[in-house]
């Protein structure tokens, strides 16, 4: 039998556990700016994460999907997006958001289950956050499609996590993105686990990224814990992507260092020495020992980024708990065009009248 196809999966990691470059640093993380805009956003979102479950505990909030030991996943490819770009996010991609201009008093609401948190008051074309698993990857695939069409110089970023490649959305958007040559990039947030089903009983393929390969296109793995890494890596693919060269999948390899979300207790089946291990490898450290070696940080002014950043938590939070809630019957208001008859009944009941 002869071989009629090969394939490789490159994996890209820039900086290692202790802040030390493996590879030549990119043209853009030669910027110290640039760096402390990725470690300032990094702890925003840890920060964030942990009021918002904080929230969720007191009965202020409604069920959150921390991405703790994911910063580097969310904050990584929220920088590398160019503002002409659409995003379509997942769940745990609150970092992304935040970069794209999202308020973070608009995640709160969203979660606080008021549908104007999706409304964003700036004006851009991203998606709102998707629950449904997998189902934003044929919504990216179709507005890139749509940016082909009208042949625009701008790429579609998605995002999901290992459990939703599972999905068929999964598969039919590689295979749009890959058969029609599509502008579009789909990135893996590979955390190890979907919910309490770990990576090794989601797939028995060897990697994610090589389900790009099924569809005729480029699939790499980086470490998701180097948010340089990622960084560069969904850069580059963002600029293949505009400049007509297809889409690509990117897979990155982080750890759940938290619950799935506070409906979930990680607990009762994440092994206690692997939860301790995974901690080493941690992205904020990193890039902090990086930037200390680099003497782009000091002890005083990292101590002021995290008071930064607990502040402007503390003001969302503020604006969040002081907004007025939605009138109850707005559930009714926003799906349809003219509301069927038994939905109107329904809206009067809830009006009262
Ligand atoms: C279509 C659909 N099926 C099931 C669920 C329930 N569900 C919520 S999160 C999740 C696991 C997703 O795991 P993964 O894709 O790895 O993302 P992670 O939450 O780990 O970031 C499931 C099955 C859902 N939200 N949508
Ligand atoms: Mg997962």
């Amino acid at each position: 039998m002869s071989v009629v196809a090969t394939f490789e999966i490159g994996y890209l990691r820039i900086l290692d556990e202790e802040g030390h470059l493996l590879e030549t640093i990119p043209d853009f993380a030669r910027d110290p700016k640039t760096l402390l805009t990725l470690y300032r956003y990094m702890i925003l979102t840890r920060r964030f994460d942990a009021k918002a479950v904080a929230l969720q505990r007191t009965g202020q909030m409604g069920t959150f999907p921390s991405s703790l030991g994911q910063e580097a996943f969310s904050v990584g490819i929220g920088h590398a997006i160019h503002k002409e770009d659409v995003f379509c996010p997942y769940y745990r991609d609150h970092g992304a958001m935040f970069l794209r201009g999202v308020k973070l008093s608009e995640v709160l609401a969203f979660w606080g289950g008021d549908e104007r948190g999706s409304h964003y008051t700036r004006d851009k074309e991203d998606f709102p956050i998707s629950i449904p698993i997998a189902t934003q990857m044929l919504h990216a695939a179709g507005v890139a499609y749509a940016i082909k069409l009208r042949k625009q110089k701008r790429a579609v970023l998605t995002a999901c996590g290992d459990g939703a490649t599972s999905k068929s959305d999964f598969s039919q958007a590689i295979n749009a993105a890959g058969t029609w040559h599509l502008p579009l990039v789909l990135v893996v947030n590979n955390n190890q686990w979907a919910i309490s089903l770990p990576r090794d009983k989601q797939s028995a393929a060897k990697t994610l990224a090589q389900k790009a390969i099924a569809g005729g296109f480029r699939g790499l793995q980086v470490d998701g814990n180097d948010v340089i890494a990622v960084r560069h890596a969904v850069a580059e693919a963002l600029d293949r992507a505009r400049d007509g060269e297809g889409p690509s999948l990117i897979e990155a390899i982080s750890y759940r260092l938290c619950d799935h979300t506070t409906a979930d207790d990680a607990s009762r089946y994440v092994n206690k020495e692997d939860l301790k291990e995974a901690w080493r490898h941690e992205p904020i450290i990193r890039l902090r020992n990086y930037l200390i070696h680099q003497d782009f940080i000091t002890e005083q002014y990292d101590e002021e980024i995290q008071q930064a950043c607990d502040h402007e938590v503390e003001e969302a939070v503020e604006e969040y708990l002081n907004t007025e809630p939605q009138k109850p019957e707005s559930m009714f208001d926003y799906l349809y065009a003219k509301l069927p008859k038994t939905l109107t009944e329904q809206r009067n009941e809830v009006m009262g009248v």
